[in-house]
């Protein structure tokens, strides 16, 4: 288990750097060197007893966190949930989904099946899991058959267990009081945005707006060759204050469910 969550954070941000070298570019451009506040990271996996979200969810609880909000993405079959740490007020928010596979198809079943038959049943409770990638070889060919119906699946295949992405806490940052203006600056850069749903997701009404780029790439090897493929992403947050005065700490579902399309292929 992790000995804390700065140590855990540190080791998904070491990781998370491998697949997004943009990331360190949009820091300087962002915090001009300083320190920046991270609001959430996300993690993706498959709903099965071996892998589902709890056994994620698990190496957080240990380490303190609490289990909040739930949310539901019919379109693309996806549960998730949010957690929280209640006394460590820098902890990151966590936000985990997982594929309803008993929704998808007969064969997205099957292709699925034989990935998680790859992984030992004690592996995600293992130190480490959540930034070890993929425990499974794909060939392409299934990699393609994911991703003609579901992108999520098809991701989740290549690049297994890792943050998909680090946010941002736009609240924190010095020099940049809306949203709006963090994006001008990135796409200034040449950053290109997730315009799903346009560039800015949700409102001050929903208590958050979010924004996202479109992911890096990065060479996934396949059990039959190497294909080059969105890898991970980053989000930018800004949160308003609920009547009470404390800052909207939840989600919303519908602009998550254009987030989660800042990997897609089809693009
Ligand atoms: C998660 C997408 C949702 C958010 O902040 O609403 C999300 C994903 O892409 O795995 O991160
Ligand atoms: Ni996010």
């Amino acid at each position: 288990m992790h000995t804390s969550v700065n140590e855990l954070f540190n080791a998904l941000w070491q990781d998370y750097l491998k697949m997004t070298p943009s990331a360190l570019e949009i820091h300087e451009l962002l915090g001009g060197g300083k320190a920046i506040i991270n609001d959430h990271v996300a993690f993706r996996t498959f709903r099965h007893p071996r892998l589902g979200l709890e056994k994620l969810a698990a190496h957080f609880l240990a380490l303190g966190y609490e289990q909040k909000g739930e949310y539901r993405f019919e379109a693309k079959k996806l549960y998730a949930r949010h957690y929280e740490h209640p006394l460590d007020a820098t902890a990151p928010k966590v936000f985990i989904s997982e594929l309803l596979l008993e929704q998808c198809s007969p064969g997205l079943q099957r292709i699925v099946a034989g990935l998680i038959d790859q992984v030992d049943e004690g592996l995600p409770a293992q130190t480490g899991f959540l930034y070890s990638g993929a425990p499974w070889q794909v060939s392409y060919e299934d990699y393609k058959t994911l991703l003609a119906e579901s992108e999520y699946a098809a991701w989740l295949a290549a690049y297994g267990f890792r943050a998909n992405h680090f946010t941002v806490s736009v609240n924190e940052l010095d020099g940049f009081d809306s949203l709006e203006a963090v994006n001008s600056a990135l796409k200034n850069a040449g950053f290109r945005l997730n315009a799903a749903g346009g560039e800015i997701k949700g409102s001050p009404e929903v208590l958050l707006e979010q924004s996202s780029t479109m992911a890096d790439t990065a060479i996934v090897e396949f059990s039959d060759g190497k294909a080059e493929l969105p890898s991970c992403f980053y989000e930018f947050a800004l949160r308003y204050a609920k009547p009470d005065g404390e800052l909207y700490t939840g989600f919303v579902a519908a602009s998550a469910d254009k987030i989660f399309e800042s990997t897609n292929v089809n693009r």
